[in-house]
C-alpha cells in the first residue's frame, strides 16, 4: 500500500516549514492542508487533542506532533534518501542539542524581541547567533557537507531576520555575517526556496 501523507500546517509557520524542507529532502508526495488557526478544523483537533497546533504529520492515519519529532520521524520513516540526522549516536545527539537549541534560543529570542522593547531581548538573540556561528564553524551546513536537522531547524527564522532590524533596531547581517552566508547557501537548495514563506506576504502583514 503506498503511503498518505497529509500535512496540516498554516503557510507562515517557521515549524511547519521545518516540515515541508524534511518532506521535500526526501522527495516525499503529500497533501497540505492549510488550517485557520482562528478557526481550527475538526480534523486538527482530533489530530493534535494535547496542544492544538500545526504543524501536524498525518501519516497512513496516524497523527505526529511537534515539528522536530516529526522531522526525526521523516528521517527514521524514510531513512533510504538524504539522511538528515548522522548515523553516529554523539554526533546524533549533537545536532539534536542544537536544534533544540533553535527553539529555545532563537525561536524564543525572536518572540522577545517582537514583544518587548527590544533591546535588551535583541542583544541576546545576536548572542545566541553568534554562539550558532561557532558551532557552524568554516563547514558549509552546521553537520558538515550536507544540509541537515539542525539547517532546517534554523532556516525558517530567516524569513524574520529583517523583521528584526524594525522591532530591535538590530543589524543580523552586521553581527552575524557567517550565518547570512550560511543562510544564502541554504535558500540556494530548491528544497528550502521552495518551502519558505512568501517573504512579499510576509511584509505586507508587518
Ligand atoms: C510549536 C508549534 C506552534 O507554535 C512545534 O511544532 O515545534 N513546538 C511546536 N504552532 C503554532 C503556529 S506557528 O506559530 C500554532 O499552531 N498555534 C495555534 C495555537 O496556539 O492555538
Amino acid at each position: 500500500m503506498a503511503d498518505k501523507v497529509t500535512l496540516l500546517n498554516a503557510w507562515r509557520s517557521p515549524f511547519g516549514i521545518r516540515v515541508k524542507i524534511a518532506l521535500a529532502e526526501k522527495g516525499i508526495e503529500y497533501e497540505h492542508k492549510e488550517e485557520n488557526l482562528q478557526d481550527k478544523s475538526p480534523l486538527l483537533l482530533k489530530m493534535n487533542t494535547v496542544h492544538k497546533k500545526i504543524p501536524i504529520l498525518i501519516h497512513n492515519g496516524k497523527p505526529i506532533c511537534e515539528s522536530l519529532i516529526i522531522v526525526q520521524y521523516i528521517d527514521e520513516v524514510w531513512k533510504e534518501t538524504s539522511p538528515l540526522l548522522p548515523s553516529d549516536p554523539y554526533l546524533r545527539a549533537q545536532a539534536r542539542f542544537w536544534a533544540d537549541f533553535v527553539d529555545k534560543k532563537v525561536r524564543d529570542g525572536r518572540r522577545k524581541v517582537m514583544t518587548t522593547d527590544g533591546k535588551e531581548a535583541g542583544k541576546e538573540l545576536i548572542e545566541s547567533l553568534k554562539l550558532l556561528e561557532g558551532e557552524l564553524g568554516e563547514k558549509p551546513y552546521f553537520g558538515g557537507e550536507k544540509f541537515g536537522c539542525v539547517d532546517l531547524s534554523l532556516i525558517p527564522f530567516y524569513s524574520f531576520f529583517n523583521s528584526f532590524k524594525t522591532y530591535g533596531n538590530l543589524s543580523i547581517e552586521a553581527e552575524c555575517p557567517k550565518i547570512i552566508a550560511w543562510a544564502k547557501r541554504c535558500l540556494q537548495k530548491e528544497s528550502v526556496s521552495k518551502s519558505l514563506a512568501d517573504q512579499q506576504k510576509l511584509k505586507s502583514l508587518l
